[in-house]
């Protein structure tokens, strides 16, 4: 399967995160991706650079405001003060119920604020560019289906699924499983399914998706009333207005056996199936593996060979667009097991 990968993720590596009231380095660190790409070339597979621009994309997905705040947030961060260069921004105050998110602040802080739902998505100097890089690879996956591959795999980071229309959250901030979605929209795939597998559900993705019957979302994830991201990934969000019965949440219980994971898979894939969809777009998530140090599934090294020879049995042109996945050192063995499930089984 060919891959695409740009050096470019390296530009997003913020130093520190927040984690029990301690700043700690990020999880979501440049080794993960590299791991991932070192694997794949060791089991041979084609690697090529992104070469489509995602921009006409990306505004179909996200707001133009939220766009144009995060292309130039890091230049508005050096503005402030040029110390800043060695310093992260962070939000410190949310517009929640009843206080307004339509009139853009002009203060700083108070922006970060409204275009994030966490602390936890630190910006760095190169954020826009890794991400960026991201969804261009997105876009070039979408290109090579066009041209008759049957499958593409995006080795890329920052990762996407919590960032929605006009906001980032969960290390996220451009949405290329979406991105890669409105691409095969565009060429012609009628109807286009996305696979959720990430242990966190894809708040940002169910977003974009939300009042559409033109993209099915499919989630499987642990209970949000335990895990992050908390306040969306309940079963019974099933879509709104002509979207409603397109959006399809698994919830499954924090520490769920292989075995209970895979018989949602199932319960996913024959929803997708029925769609008889044109296309699928795998968010492939890997911290649903037993190593991972912040979630709590347990799929082992060959589990993820059996989740690309399942995806592989629904039989539709797919691209698989890396999201989470923390156990850095394992995550090439990991995607790679994957990819090579369902490409070489
Ligand atoms: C992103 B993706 C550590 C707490 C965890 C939220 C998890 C984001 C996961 N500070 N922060 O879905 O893998
Ligand atoms: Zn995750």
């Amino acid at each position: 399967m060919i891959t695409f990968f740009s050096p470019r993720h390296e530009l997003h590596a913020p130093a520190y995160e927040f984690f029990r009231g301690e700043r700690v380095p990020c999880f979501e660190s440049p080794a993960r991706a590299n791991f991932v790409l070192d694997e794949l070339v060791a089991r041979g597979h084609e690697v090529r650079a992104p070469v489509v621009d995602s921009l006409a994309l990306l505004q179909q997905v996200h707001t133009p405001r939220y766009l144009a705040f995060l292309e130039s947030a890091w230049r508005q961060w050096l503005a402030l003060d040029a110390a800043n260069e060695t310093r992260q921004p962070f939000p410190s105050v949310w517009p929640v119920r009843s206080l307004r998110s339509d009139v853009e602040p002009f203060n700083f802080t108070a922006r970060m604020g409204l275009y994030s739902m966490d602390n936890g998505s630190p910006l760095a100097a190169g954020t826009w560019a890794a991400a960026k890089a991201g969804t261009d690879a997105a876009a070039s996956a979408a290109a090579l289906l066009a041209a008759g591959e049957r499958s593409a795999f995006c080795a890329i980071r920052p990762p996407g699924h919590h960032a929605g229309a006009d906001f980032m959250g969960g290390y996220c901030f451009l949405n290329s499983a979406a991105v890669a979605a409105q691409a095969l929209r565009a060429q012609g795939c009628a109807r286009v399914a996305i696979l959720d597998v990430d242990y966190h559900h894809g708040n940002g993705t169910q977003d974009i998706f939300y009042r559409r019957a033109d993209v099915l979302v499919v989630n499987i994830h642990g209970d949000p009333r335990t895990e992050y991201p908390f306040y969306l990934g309940h079963a019974d969000e099933t879509g709104e207005g002509a979207g409603h019965g397109f959006n399809l949440n698994l919830p499954l219980p924090a520490g769920s056996r292989p075995e209970e994971w895979f018989a949602s898979l199932d319960t996913a894939c024959a929803r997708i199936g029925r769609y008889q969809a044109d296309a699928l777009v795998v968010s492939l998530g890997l911290d649903i593996y037993a190593g991972d140090p912040i979630s709590t599934f347990a799929l082992q090294v060959d589990d993820f060979h059996s989740l690309g020879s399942r995806l592989k049995r629904l039989g539709l042109p797919t691209i698989f667009v890396l999201e989470g996945g923390y156990a850095a050192a394992d995550l090439g063995v990991n995607a790679a097991n994957v990819i090579d499930g369902f490409d070489r089984t």
